[in-house]
């Protein structure tokens, strides 16, 4: 019952002679699934579509931006508006400060903002800022986060490098990390144990405040409010990475969600639209080290692109009109029912992590609240379910320490379809 995958297949072939690994990023490489990657033709709704005619449930909307689903009225609407009065000025315009105040509106720890092009130079730039606030050096991030592929953050990362086994990849020099403290996710003992060690010396703690990079694990209670306090205790500045979370689990972020208040914040994805977009801000001190203001140097010949500030506005703008982020966490909740339910009819064990629209369905048994408990999880087991999906048109993360997300235009209808799917796979995998 597979689906047609010749041109994919051919296509990849191809792309493999002139990039390498044929993907411009590995967490596209179905490194982790085996096979090749399947060549998207276009999108629209809930739906890619592939060059082989393929038509398939989106889980991934572009690895988080989608949650208006593919291709929104709105959004292709602005992003045609903005292309008809040019591409890239090189200047400053008008929607760079509409955006920028959009961002201040949702999410009020952010006092000053900085436009970037992707969610890695929001945490590269964030984190030289906390050191040239701070005058310190040390950081501390946790083990299975990814943070983009920044020198000093690809230590023990998540996402691709925890999927392709290089979480500390090579070429980073040992100069690079020899800052970086690497602590467990959810072990508060290992936190104040840090802050103790190192009284005064930490700048910054970077962190996913809800993680996806391992999948989807939880703040365990209480751990983001001790993170605040012994921040604060320290004057460290506290750094929620909400490329993946702001404006995903609430329109706030996760910082709206748990009510602390960071002193930074990174975001990317959904505040692009589906463009290059990444951004850094928090408190008013802080940011006004950031050159020209300051001394601290970041930049970008692309950053405030006034066709990606169209696609990010024109998205938080309909976020914030139609508010859809309780019916995003009903479908995802029924969606991840369905799937429990289904793997306990099948017998198969297996923990679901889910936060408003992202969500994980790990093979094995929970709790899963750190990268330990995450790698516990049965890989092959994953790759035949995330196989057996595909050949039922229903397209999710390639790997089993990756996020899912429902989109506002994934109907009940498509999702019943996924839990059906889902259901005939786990029996497969059950049955041997
Ligand atoms: P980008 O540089 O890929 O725009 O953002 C890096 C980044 C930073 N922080 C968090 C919390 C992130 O999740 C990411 C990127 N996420 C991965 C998926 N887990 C992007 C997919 C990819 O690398 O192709």
């Amino acid at each position: 019952m597979s689906l047609p995958r010749s041109r994919s297949q051919t296509h990849f072939e191809r792309a493999s002679r002139s990039i390498p690994g044929g993907v411009n990023s590995p967490a596209r490489a179905f490194g982790a699934v085996g096979g090749h990657p399947l060549i998207i033709d276009h999108a629209d709704g809930a739906f890619l579509h592939d060059i082989d005619g393929n038509r398939l449930i989106d889980y991934i909307g572009s690895w988080g931006p989608h949650i208006l689903g593919h291709r929104h009225p709105e959004v292709t609407k602005a992003i045609h508006a903005a292309v008809d009065k040019g591409t890239s000025f090189g200047a400053p315009n008008e929607m760079e400060t509409e955006l920028a105040e959009l961002i201040k509106d949702a999410v009020p720890s952010i006092e000053l903002v900085r436009m970037v092009s992707s969610g890695t130079e929001a945490t590269m730039s964030a984190i030289r800022v906390a050191r040239g606030f701070t005058g310190r050096d040390l950081i501390i991030k946790f083990a299975g986060c990814y943070h983009g592929h920044v020198d000093s953050l690809l230590v023990k990362a998540g996402s691709g490098a925890l999927t392709h086994g290089n979480p500390s990849s090579p070429g980073v020099p040992k100069g690079c990390t020899a800052d970086t403290l690497v602590l467990e996710y959810n072990h508060t003992d290992q936190l104040e144990e840090a802050f103790k060690t190192h009284p005064g010396k930490i700048a910054c703690v970077i962190l996913e405040p809800v993680v996806g990079n391992m999948g989807t694990v939880l703040p365990a209670p209480g751990y983001l409010e001790t993170l605040r306090r012994l921040c604060s205790e320290h004057g460290t500045v506290l750094l929620f990475d909400e490329v993946m979370t702001g404006f995903r689990v609430a329109y706030g972020g996760a910082q709206e969600r748990f009510k602390i208040r960071p002193d930074m914040t990174t975001l990317g994805k959904i505040v692009g639209g589906g463009m290059p977009v990444g951004a850094y801000g928090g408190r008013a001190d802080i940011m006004q080290r950031v050159s020209p203001v300051g001394p601290v140097y970041q930049a970008g010949t692309l950053s405030g692109n006034p066709v990606a500030m169209a696609a990010g506005i024109a998205t938080l703008k309909t976020l914030k009109t139609s508010d859809p982020y309780s019916r995003l966490e009903a479908t995802t909740k029924t969606l991840c029912a369905g799937l429990a339910g289904a793997a306990q009819k099948a017998g198969v064990p297996f923990t679901i992590n889910q936060v408003a629209s992202m969500w994980t369905f790990f093979f094995a048994e929970g709790p899963i609240t750190d990268l330990a408990s995450a790698m516990k999880s049965d890989t092959k087991r994953f790759a035949r379910f995330f196989w057996g999906l595909i050949d039922r048109g229903v397209y999710l993360a390639c790997s089993q320490f990756e996020a899912n997300f429902v989109s506002t235009a994934h109907t009940a209808e498509l999702i019943d379809q996924t839990i059906a799917s889902a259901s005939d796979v786990l029996h497969e995998i059950a049955r041997g």
